[in-house]
């Protein structure tokens, strides 16, 4: 039996795969691992049946045969541990790209959510407008630094890794802020990530879900 994954039944994001999902999607195409999802509704994922996969009752899940395992990170490391294409053989270089992995999101990640989140968990207060730039000048730092590291390699570290997907799919998040653009190195490896094969039939597959839910009148 193939995995299954949990995705949002309706994405707020409007079918742009920047949903945590995404990521996984990516992932089981790399290594070429069909899957089934089901589709779960912002009021599933706080019932019990759901929380049962997932403590904080949010999406991605991945069950496979007797695992169940929640948190992108982990689910993509699963992945890659288990079948070829994601990680290096060596084991240095095996250990460099999980660090990428971390860096992603745990040194990367963070800044950009802070910013994106900011309007719905402090846009009524006073000091909203001019906390704004510090969010994004903390991103700025970061990007800056990531962009002097990748300078003009395609990869962070040799060929594509797991490492690669998750700092492209963290990078994704910057879209509409209008930070990344100020690094054509980091545009550029953003746009090489979307265009692996896997990453486009990831991304079709979540299109899909959402224009089906669209046509059935589910979104706005
Ligand atoms: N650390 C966890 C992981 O990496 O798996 C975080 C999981 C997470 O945040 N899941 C979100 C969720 O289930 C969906 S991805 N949220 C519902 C809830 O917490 O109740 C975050 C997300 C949501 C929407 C957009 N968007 O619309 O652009 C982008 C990202």
């Amino acid at each position: 039996m193939p995995p299954t994954i949990t995705v949002f039944e309706r994405s707020p994001d409007g079918g742009q795969g920047l949903a945590r999902d995404m990521r996984v999607r990516w992932a089981l195409e790399e290594v070429g691992q069909p899957y089934d999802v089901r589709l779960v509704s912002f009021d599933q994922m706080k019932q019990p049946a759901h929380l049962a996969l997932h403590p904080f009752g949010q999406i991605p899940t991945f069950e496979a045969g007797d695992l169940v395992l929640f948190e992108s990170g982990a689910i993509v490391l699963h992945l890659a541990e288990r079948h070829e294409g994601l990680l290096p053989k060596d084991a240095n270089a095996r250990a460099r790209a999980i660090a990428w992995m971390f860096a992603a999101l745990n040194t990367v990640e963070p800044s950009i959510v802070e910013l994106e989140q900011a309007p719905y968990v402090e846009g009524d207060q006073p000091w909203h407008e001019q906390r704004l730039p510090l969010l994004e000048g903390r991103i700025r730092a970061r990007l800056g630094q990531l962009s002097n590291r990748l300078g003009d390699a395609d990869w962070l570290d040799g060929l594509f890794s797991a490492g690669d997907l998750m700092m492209v799919m963290v990078l994704r998040r910057t879209d509409g802020m209008g930070v990344l653009e100020d690094f054509p190195n980091l545009v550029a490896y953003v746009a090489r990530g979307e265009a692996r094969p896997a990453y486009r039939r990831a991304f079709a597959a979540q299109r899909a879900v959402f224009t089906a839910g669209a046509a059935a009148g589910g979104h706005a």
